[in-house]
């Protein structure tokens, strides 16, 4: 009973992100839906995401959090429009939960929607939001192994963001057993190592999303 009941949660959200994906191609919106573990540097990579975009797209995001206004604070102080959804709980966010948030979004208008999903490698890969791309971000610190724990996510995005590469001098973090497990999982992603938080290696991220407006 229980299997049938999620497989009806999944159909009904993967209903609303196919009625979402349309409103976001009609409008040429590029959406990004972006995952990671807590803390994996998220909000960092789309500080420095959106600094280096700013100038030439308009831009808006959608910041999921289980409860604080924080990343939010955050990403208003970059100066573009932001929405918060609290999920009071819920562990990642659903294709309901962002058709309320675009209603106050001038999509007309924008060129690239961030989705920042809630800090979790599990169920946010489970739900499609209507989004064009799952991307992952895993930070070094969380250790090699989190690729071949939970694949779903990496399975799905065809960019991961290998995050906080300043510290490898100072971590047991395998770089080698980590880019084997990922192409193992999914041998089409591009691996795109950086430090977000020093700003580093951000380029072939930058470009790839230029690849991708619409
Ligand atoms: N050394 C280092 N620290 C980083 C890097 N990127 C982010 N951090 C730090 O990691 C911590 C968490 O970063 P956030 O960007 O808040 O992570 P998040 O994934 O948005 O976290 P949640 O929203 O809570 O899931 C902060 O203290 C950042 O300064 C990096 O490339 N290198
Ligand atoms: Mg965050």
């Amino acid at each position: 009973m229980r299997i049938i009941l999620e497989q009806e949660i999944l159909k009904e959200n993967k209903d609303q992100a196919d009625k979402n994906r349309k409103c976001f191609n009609v409008n040429k919106v590029l959406v990004i839906n972006l995952i990671g573990s807590p803390g994996a540097g998220k909000t960092t990579v789309l500080e420095k995401t959106i600094e280096k975009l700013k100038k030439d797209y308009r831009i808006a995001v959608i910041e999921g959090d289980i409860y604080t206004t924080k990343d939010a604070e955050r990403i208003q102080n970059c100066g573009v429009e932001v929405v918060q959804i609290n999920t009071s709980g819920v562990c990642h966010l659903s294709a309901k939960a962002i058709e309320s948030a675009v209603q106050t979004v001038d999509l007309k208008n924008t060129d690239i929607l961030f989705i920042e999903n809630v800090g979790n490698l599990i169920c946010p890969a489970e739900y499609d939001l209507g989004e064009d791309a799952k991307i992952a971000v895993l930070s070094t610190t969380e250790g090699d192994d989190k690729p071949s724990k939970y694949p779903m996510i990496f399975q799905e995005a065809p960019v991961v963001l290998l995050n906080k590469c300043d510290l490898l001098p100072y971590i047991n973090f395998n770089m080698e057993t980590a880019e084997k497990d990922l192409a193992t999982i999914n041998k089409d992603a591009k691996v795109i190592h950086m430090s977000a938080f020093n700003d580093s290696d951000m380029d072939q991220w930058i470009e790839w999303i230029k690849d991708h407006v619409k």
